[in-house]
C-alpha cells in the first residue's frame, strides 16, 4: 500500500507541457470547508494520500482569493491581505516549495497575493482554501488546462484537505488506490441543502496545537485505538450518504459530530496526548448537547484546533444566536450553484 518512491515532482511533471505558457497574471478563489467526516491519518506523506476519504461542505464565499503575476523586483514575494511576507516563514517556504513543481527550474520570479476573508476571530485554518486557490491560480496561470480532478489532485499534494476547496457545496475527496494518487481526488455531489447553516464559533485563543500534519503522524504511531478508525470513517460516510440522499437533518448531524468525536478520541489516545480541547471548548459543547436536550436540532463538529463549528438549520439560527451571541454564520448553499467557486 505505502509507496515511497514516486516524489511531488514525479507526479506534477507528468502533466506539465515541455514548455510552460506564462500569462502576465491570473487570479483564483477556493472557499474553506469543513469536513462532516473527517479526514485523519496519511497512507503515503509525500503526497498527502490518505487512509480513508472525507466529506465536507464549503464555506461558499468564505475563502482565499490568490493572485499570480510576474514580479518586477526579480525576486519572489508574497503578499498576505496586503502585508508582505517574510520569505522565510514555514508559511512562504511551503507556497514557493509548490510553486516550484510547476514552474521547475525556470528563473520565473513571481508575486503571489493573496487574500483570505475567512473571520480571524473564527479560527478557521486556511491551507485548505490557500492551497486550492493557489493550484487553480497556477492552472491559469500557466495555461495547463487540468481537469477538475487534477486539480483537486495537484491541490491535496499542497495539504489533503484543500482537494475538497476545489468544490463548492458537499464534496467527496476519495482516498483512492494508485501509486501516483491521480485517483485521490475530490469531486462535488450533486446534493443541495438551501436551509443547512454553518456557525463557527472561536471559543478560545489557547495556545498554539500541533499542526494536523505532526498529529496525524503521532496518532498512527501511538495509538493503537486508531487501529478502528478506518473502519468507522468508512461506515459514517456510508450513512452520510444515506442522510443525505434522505434530506435528514439529524441523519447528517449526529454521523458529523459522533465522526469527530470519534477522531477525537483517537487523537486523545495517543502519547503525549493530543488534546486539541480547551476547557471553553468543553463549556461549548455542553451548551450545544443542552440546546439539543432543549429540543434545539443543532450539532458540533471540531478539528485540529479547540474552536466549533456547529450544523443546523435556517429555522434555529435564532434560538441557537441566543446561546453562542458571537457565532459567524455561513449558508453553504447561498450562491448559485458551480462545478468551481470563480
Ligand atoms: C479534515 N483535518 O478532514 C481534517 C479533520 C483536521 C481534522 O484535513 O497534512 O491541513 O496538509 O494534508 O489537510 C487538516 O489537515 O493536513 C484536516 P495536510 P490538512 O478537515
Amino acid at each position: 500500500m505505502t509507496n515511497h518512491s514516486l516524489t511531488k515532482a514525479d507526479v506534477v511533471n507528468r502533466y506539465l507541457p515541455e514548455l510552460l505558457d506564462v500569462s502576465d497574471d491570473a487570479e483564483a478563489f477556493a472557499p474553506s470547508n469543513i469536513a462532516l467526516c473527517k479526514y485523519w491519518g496519511k497512507r503515503q506523506k509525500e503526497l498527502n494520500l490518505p487512509i480513508n476519504s472525507s466529506l465536507s461542505i464549503s464555506l461558499d464565499h468564505l475563502g482565499t482569493r490568490t493572485k499570480l503575476s510576474l514580479s518586477t523586483t526579480g525576486l519572489d514575494q508574497i503578499l498576505l491581505n496586503g502585508e508582505s511576507v517574510d520569505m522565510a516563514t514555514p508559511f512562504a517556504v511551503k507556497i514557493i516549495a509548490f510553486l516550484n513543481l510547476f514552474r521547475r527550474e525556470q528563473s520565473l520570479p513571481l508575486l503571489i497575493e493573496t487574500h483570505n476573508n475567512i473571520p480571524t476571530a473564527a479560527g478557521l485554518a486556511s491551507s485548505a482554501s490557500g492551497f486550492a486557490a493557489l493550484t487553480l491560480a497556477i492552472n491559469r496561470f500557466f495555461n495547463l488546462k487540468l481537469s477538475d480532478g487534477q486539480l483537486s489532485a495537484f491541490a491535496r499534494i499542497g495539504s489533503g484537505s484543500a482537494s475538497r476547496s476545489i468544490f463548492t457545496g458537499f464534496v467527496q475527496w476519495n482516498k483512492g488506490e494508485q501509486e501516483d494518487g491521480m485517483d485521490s481526488h475530490a469531486y462535488q455531489l450533486d446534493h443541495q441543502w438551501p436551509e443547512l447553516r454553518v456557525g463557527l464559533v472561536k471559543v478560545s485563543t489557547g495556545p498554539k496545537a500541533v499542526d494536523s500534519r505532526s498529529g496525524m503522524g503521532r496518532t498512527i504511531e501511538t495509538a493503537t485505538l486508531y487501529e478502528s478508525w478506518p473502519k468507522q470513517a468508512e461506515n459514517d460516510l456510508e450513512r452520510m450518504h444515506r442522510a443525505l440522499d434522505a434530506g435528514s437533518f439529524e441523519g447528517l448531524g449526529e454521523i458529523a459530530e459522533h465522526n469527530a468525536m470519534s477522531m477525537h478520541a483517537t487523537m486523545i489516545a495517543s502519547w503525549p496526548p493530543l488534546l486539541y480541547w480547551q476547557p471553553e471548548s468543553v463549556a461549548a459543547m455542553q451548551k450545544v448537547w443542552a440546546l439539543r436536550q432543549d429540543g434545539v436540532p443543532v450539532y458540533l463538529t471540531m478539528d485540529a484546533g479547540p474552536n466549533l463549528k456547529l450544523l443546523f438549520q435556517q429555522e434555529s439560527e435564532t434560538d441557537i444566536q441566543q446561546t453562542f451571541p458571537d457565532m459567524e454564520v455561513v449558508a453553504p448553499f447561498s450562491s448559485e450553484p458551480t462545478t468551481q467557486t470563480i
